[in-house]
């Protein structure tokens, strides 16, 4: 500005540097007593108005600040002015450098207790147990039979669960128009494809893979049309049995199932082979154990009959043999098919075996 041009009224503009800050400031003069917990400040906003607050110091007091450009003025106001002028410059800034520390000072201590109060652990409560989980009971049952059958030598197999025509039937000696290929029997896709009625699927994909001889159990879920009752689900779990090599005959199932029984029932166990009729096994049988409960006498479980149905057995086809390339003139076997969630349901005294797939954790917790 040049020597002796106006400057305006120096008063007038500190006044308004002064203004301009109090305005401004307003929203924040609450804060300087002190920011209580009462105050409804949350820790985010409380933190917005903190770099708001030291932006405001910026604007106010900073080198560009109106503030500034006042106290360019002092040393060229009238010499008897300077004084009183220079006095008030001071006074302004002191206000603001006052007013915005002491907000400033009141935010951060709540923000300071804020953060203490959200990382703060209680070092005396107690640990959250975590709750422990366990094994379903069919997989219980599942276990220890298939820990009986390999210890008896036999392999665990697994396999797909959707199948087609050719392994849930032809393979199996089950032809065109059985009746057990009726759609109301089994669950098919729209593409054809059915969901494996029992675990043989697997037995005849280890055979092709493997070939024979061969000593193997296939536990999984199987499907069948049934409509849901205390004894019966649509999905269920089956231990198929397959025992092939030269010389097998039906006295080996006998021995097999038996030492099977015994192992997982006691060894006072009895069996009952009735005659029966599966298109994959000839001769075909029924297998019965004489009840675990009463021993045979005659309970409820066994409905007084001293005996329980444990599943289907017998010699494996020839044709089943043929299907998978098997000479059924060199090898023989034998196969059987038993049931785990029904045997589940007879040894924890079920009284409806969908309890078994509910999912309901008051149910299941009793196995733990
Ligand atoms: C039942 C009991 C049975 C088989 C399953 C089988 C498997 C092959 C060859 C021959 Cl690969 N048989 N399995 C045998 C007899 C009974 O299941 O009640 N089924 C309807």
């Amino acid at each position: 500005m040049p020597e002796g041009a106006s400057l305006g009224d120096p008063k007038l503009k500190a006044e308004s540097a002064r203004k301009a800050f109090e305005q401004e400031f307003e929203r924040f003069a609450r804060f300087r007593a002190g920011v209580s917990a009462e105050s409804g400040l949350t820790l985010n906003s409380a933190e917005a108005l903190e770099r708001e607050l030291s932006e405001l110091r910026t604007r106010h007091t900073g080198k560009k600040s109106e503030l500034a450009s006042v106290k360019k003025l002092i040393g060229r106001v009238a010499p008897e002015e300077r004084a009183s002028f220079g006095q008030l410059v001071q006074q302004i800034e002191a206000e603001i450098t006052r007013g915005v520390e002491e907000a400033e000072a009141a935010l951060l201590a709540f923000i300071n207790d804020a953060r203490r109060e959200r990382e703060r652990i209680d070092v005396t409560l107690p640990g959250r147990r975590p709750r422990r989980g366990h094994i379903h009971p069919v997989t219980l049952v599942r276990e220890r039979i298939e820990d009986i059958f390999v210890s008896l030598g036999y392999i665990v197999e697994d396999d797909r669960e959707i199948e087609t025509d050719f392994y849930n039937f032809t393979a199996l000696n089950i032809p065109e128009n059985h009746p057990a290929r009726d759609p109301l029997d089994t669950f098919y896709t729209t593409t054809g494809l059915a969901l494996r009625s029992q675990t043989s699927t697997v037995q005849i994909h280890a055979m092709q893979r493997r070939g024979v001889p061969v000593r193997m159990i296939a536990p999984g879920r199987v499907f069948r049309r049934d409509t849901p009752d205390a004894t019966h689900n649509p999905m269920f779990f089956q231990v198929e049995g397959l025992c092939v090599d030269r010389g097998i005959t039906m006295a080996h199932l006998k021995g097999t199932i038996t030492e099977f029984v015994h192992r997982m029932f006691g060894p006072e166990t009895r069996t009952r082979f009735r005659p029966s009729y599966f298109p994959f096994t000839e001769p075909s049988a029924e297998v019965d154990y004489s009840c675990f409960k009463c021993g045979g006498r005659g309970c409820r479980i066994c409905k007084g009959s001293g005996w329980i149905e444990l599943g289907g057995s017998g010699m494996v086809h020839p044709n089943v043999l043929s299907a998978v390339g098997v000479d059924a003139e060199e090898f023989t076997g034998f196969a059987f098919g038993l049931g785990i969630d029904r045997m589940c349901g007879l040894m924890y005294s079920l009284d409806d075996i969908r309890l078994l797939f509910e999912n309901d954790v008051r149910f299941l917790e009793q196995f733990n």
